[in-house]
């Protein structure tokens, strides 16, 4: 047997969704190098190279201690030439040029801001910095065309790039649930994605929204906003509505993994006030960066105005798929991925966030909890503070 401090002394897994993968870990020197060439990759519109890297970097998270030497990397899975040249330079040099060279390029950094707008893809991003625009504010100026979403995007920019913070996610959940109460007494409510899996900061906040008496959920999305908007609660919103229907759909997926809740893509308009008001009853979080650094004195200050522009996403999910709407929306999206991967890969099944469908026996599964999905998938429940694939 090798000594307990070799990495490679463990049995690593090959899919994300078969290993525990916590928050911290001990390799963040060679993951946030990995993850720059993932994201490049699919700036580029290359998603096999985009997972690839992702896939070798989580490998990386569920380690039990630091890479030290190449040799600790014998036997992992998910380490492709490419990553171990990678990963070989920053042993030896500290840093790899490749990565340091994307890091600094000004296609990487035109994307990452472009794309970093509410409502700006890949493949619209891609166009304005081949019309030779690089952010926001070349956006405003040359007077691009934007639809709604993105005219927000713009607008809460600043705003918007500052992480959410728990103790806002916090403050968030509890308008939620006055709303939704509000609209439909007995409705349950569900923080969902990296909050759930333990995250101190997130881009957005989602919720998961369901009645167990099934059909009470019908129509609820309109009266959450409603209710939201009378509040002066929103600074924008759209709805999409429930498109999922078992017998027309039947087990394909919907075209790229999108699942067809009614859905709500939203901005918040949070007080300040409130939320200093909470973490005043809330055990000192660690201290996080608020972003706050970089900004320019001429920028909206949310110090000054009271209150700041926060991303939240709402879904509602019948009773009946709240378990698969569950593991669907709390993450990671490698995690996720690597789901229904081994699904289709390994046990002839289709997974998405509303059902489990079995191709052998020619049937869905009915499940209302996580863990009955995990056994059907011949998985060991992995909790959700270990899906940080
Ligand atoms: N999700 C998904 N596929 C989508 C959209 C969402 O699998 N097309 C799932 C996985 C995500 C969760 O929903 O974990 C929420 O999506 P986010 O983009 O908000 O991701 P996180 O909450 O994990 O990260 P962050 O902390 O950046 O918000
Ligand atoms: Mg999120």
């Amino acid at each position: 047997p090798k000594p307990s401090g070799d990495p490679s002394a463990m049995q690593m897994k090959s899919y994300a969704c078969q290993r525990r993968t916590p928050l911290k870990h001990h390799n963040s020197f060679l993951t946030e190098a990995l993850e720059i060439l993932s994201q490049n990759a699919e700036y580029n519109d290359n998603e096999g190279r985009s997972v690839a890297f992702r896939r070798a970097a989580s490998v990386l998270k569920a380690l039990p201690c630091r890479v030290k030497s190449m040799e600790d990397l014998r036997c992992l899975p998910c380490l492709g030439d490419h990553s171990q040249r990678v990963i070989k330079e920053i042993l030896e040099d500290g840093s790899s040029r490749e990565v340091e060279s994307t890091r600094q390029s000004e296609q990487f950094q035109a994307m990452k801001a472009l794309t970093g707008i509410f409502g700006v893809g890949v493949r619209t991003a891609d166009r304005w910095f081949r019309e030779g625009l690089r952010s926001p504010d070349d956006l405003i100026r040359t007077g691009q065309q934007l639809n709604r979403a993105q005219q927000a995007g713009v607008q809460y920019y600043n705003d918007l790039q500052k992480p959410v913070t728990k103790v806002e996610a916090d403050v968030i959940s509890d308008i939620v649930e006055k709303a939704v109460h509000s609209v439909l007494p007995g409705a349950e409510i569900q923080l969902m994605g990296g909050f759930r899996r333990g995250k101190e900061v997130g881009h957005d906040v989602d919720f998961l929204i369901t009645h167990p008496e099934e059909g009470k959920e019908e129509g609820l999305m309109p009266k959450i906003t409603n209710w939201l908007e009378e509040q002066g609660l929103l600074l924008y919103q759209k709805t999409t509505r429930n498109s999922y229907l078992e017998k027309m759909d039947g087990p394909a997926r919907p075209p790229n993994n999108m699942d067809r809740f009614e859905r709500c893509f939203s901005i918040f308009k949070l007080q300040t006030s409130a939320v200093r008001y909470k973490s005043n009853f809330t055990a000192p979080a660690e201290d996080v960066s608020t972003g706050r650094e970089n900004e320019k004195p001429s920028e909206r200050d949310s110090e000054e105005s009271g209150w700041r522009a926060v991303r939240v996403d709402l879904v509602v999910s019948p009773y009946s798929q709240f378990a698969f709407a569950t593991l669907g929306w709390t993450g990671s999206k490698l995690f996720e991925r690597e789901l229904r991967r081994w699904a289709g890969q390994e046990k002839n099944m289709s997974l998405s966030s509303h059902a489990l469908y079995d191709s052998k026996q020619n049937l869905y599964l009915r499940a209302k909890t996580e863990e009955e999905i995990f056994a059907y998938l011949g998985l060991e429940f992995i909790p959700p503070s270990e899906r940080n694939a």
